[in-house]
């Protein structure tokens, strides 16, 4: 995955990316990052990127010209990418669209600051448009972070074993069981006995019964959209008659 991001914030998205999973991908090769300023494509002695909206308003709103050649120097560097708009006017990103841009051999992000930039461009330039979802940041920048991290995390070999993305939650439509570590014993209460008992079947049926439950309890709309299979069923209903039993229902 090579990405290019237009942005006005270089700085923050390069050092945000140098961090952690991402960091670790980029320096060995996994990922590839290049950054292009609008601002360093200006024309005027005040490098301005942005202007006050026809019409009249709030606001201001990012210039065509910058954001063109900078777009125009990103191409040159990825020749088929597509380009990528963040917007709150675009499709809600999600897992699967992680996985669809993790298998992206190139992308353009394109971040927008103040109100918006110049529809013409969206128009002309851009191929699709992706929000983090509904709430409003201050521009595209965290929000494309977000989405390359998340992306990132799914190219194979990334990961120290790929085993703990297929096991990440979300992956199988469930959110993750709860875990612990030691003490077993301590005053806020001890570990589950089950994962202290050595027995790995019966350790997997509880993480399983608990990721089933825990989505039952704080993401019902996730099951909503699944059909579970029998074992997985009559392990949520077991955990629901315990739930119930524990908590008084009726
Ligand atoms: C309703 C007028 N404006 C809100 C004060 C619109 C607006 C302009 C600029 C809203 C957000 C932004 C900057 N944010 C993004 O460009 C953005 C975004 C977001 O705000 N939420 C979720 N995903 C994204 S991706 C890009």
């Amino acid at each position: 995955m090579r990405v290019a991001l237009l942005t006005l914030f270089p700085d923050v998205v390069r050092q945000t990316l140098s961090m952690g999973v991402v960091g670790r991908a980029l320096e060995r090769g996994k990922i590839d990052v290049a950054t292009f300023n609008p601002r360093d494509y200006t024309n005027d002695n005040y490098r301005t990127v942005d202007d006050r909206p026809f019409g009249g308003g709030p606001g201001m709103v990012m210039l065509i010209e910058p954001l063109t050649r900078a777009l125009d120097a990103a191409r040159k560097l990825l020749p088929d990418a597509s380009v990528v708009l963040m917007s709150p006017q675009g499709r809600r990103f999600d897992q699967a669209m992680a996985i669809n841009f993790s298998q992206r051999a190139q992308i353009i992000f394109v971040c927008g600051r103040y109100e918006g930039i110049d529809q013409r461009f969206v128009d002309a330039k851009v191929d699709e448009q992706v929000s983090l979802g509904d709430f409003v940041t201050s521009g595209g920048e965290l929000p494309a972070l977000a989405m390359i991290d998340a992306a990132t995390r799914l190219i194979p070999g990334v990961l120290h074993t790929d085993q703990s993305a297929i096991e990440d939650s979300f992956m199988d439509g469930l959110l993750d069981c709860p875990h612990y570590t030691r003490p077993p014993g301590h005053s806020l209460g001890d570990v589950p006995s089950v994962l202290l008992s050595g027995n790995h079947a019966e350790i997997a049926r509880w993480r399983r019964q608990q990721a089933l439950g825990v989505t039952w309890r704080q993401r019902p709309d996730l099951l909503d959209c699944m059909t579970l299979n029998k074992p997985d069923q009559q392990l949520l209903d077991a955990y629901i008659a315990a739930h119930q039993e524990k908590n008084g229902v009726q």
